[in-house]
């Protein structure tokens, strides 16, 4: 019965927020199946018991008032029980946690960024791996801690694939280039919607190593199918030498572009070149 509904049901087990959406999808789904049960039992019930007969006559019933009340009754009561539930897990959806105690020991990211806003939840240790989500025509790149200039540049970063430590709370600011995109990965989380001009906020903390896959759920030009999101969660002494190494490849590459450039600049007609 529980693989069935999980079929119904949000990915369970890969990160707190998402477990508990997919908590409350139970919930709703327990109390709906019972009151299904209850109706079509009914329904069958009244189909065979007082069905055509030679010789029956059939009642003739003008309303029933307590009945009628019964079932307002039954009804309002479930709807407040489900909303009461809703916003008592909402907070467990919204704010994250502080990371696990391996998580907060990471070394390349250059310690952890506090901040002062409203909008943007942070664990009550105010400790976070905060990762910039950039939704464009057509991929999702990442932008992680570690600026090598004061100004925010020099930030290593990847494209389509983040790489995140396990066990540690993950914050996501999400901006968007160009045009609306929609970061959905669904065993980290609810959606949330990349809007230019605007920074949305989210948090995962994958609680396990493993890949998880979503792709972008807001539909952005004709190239929003192939938009996909993969998230790899990897020990946190593994997300280190990652990001230690994407860094590397990023100056290197910096560096050719450079010494690229130059020799460009030396040659004759160099004058068309755009920003030399
Ligand atoms: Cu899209």
């Amino acid at each position: 019965m529980p693989s069935i509904l999980a079929f119904f049901t949000p990915p369970h087990g890969s990160s707190p927020n998402a477990n508990q959406i997919d908590d409350l999808y139970k919930i709703v789904l327990y109390v709906a199946l019972v009151v299904f049960v209850l109706v079509e039992g009914a329904l069958l019930y009244a189909l065979i018991r007082f069905r055509k007969r030679k010789g029956a006559v059939a009642a003739q019933i003008r309303g029933n008032t307590r009945l009628e009340v019964g079932w307002t009754v039954a009804a309002a009561v479930i709807l407040i029980a489900l909303a009461v539930v809703t916003f008592a897990k909402l907070s467990s959806i919204k704010n994250p946690p502080n990371s696990g105690p391996n998580g907060d020991a990471l070394a390349s990211t250059g310690g952890h960024l506090l901040y002062a806003s409203t909008e943007r939840k942070l664990p009550p240790n105010g400790k976070s791996l905060n990762i910039q989500v950039i939704g464009r025509q057509y991929i999702w790149q990442y932008v992680y801690p570690g600026a090598s200039e004061p100004d925010g540049l020099g930030a290593p970063y990847s494209y389509e694939k983040m790489v995140v430590p396990t066990e540690t709370t993950v914050t996501l600011d999400v901006v968007a280039a160009d045009v609306v995109h929609e970061w959905s990965v669904p065993a980290l989380g609810g959606k949330v919607q990349a809007v230019p001009g605007y920074h949305n906020y989210t948090w995962f903390k994958a609680t396990k190593p493993g890949v998880y896959r979503g792709q972008c759920s807001f539909i952005c030009g004709r190239g929003h199918a192939r938009m996909f999101a993969v998230v790899e969660a990897v020990p946190p002494a593994q997300f280190d030498a990652w990001l230690a190494n994407q860094k590397q490849q990023l100056a290197a590459a910096n560096q050719e572009a450079k010494v690229a450039r130059e020799k460009l600049s030396k040659q004759a007609g160099a004058g068309q070149v755009e920003n030399p």
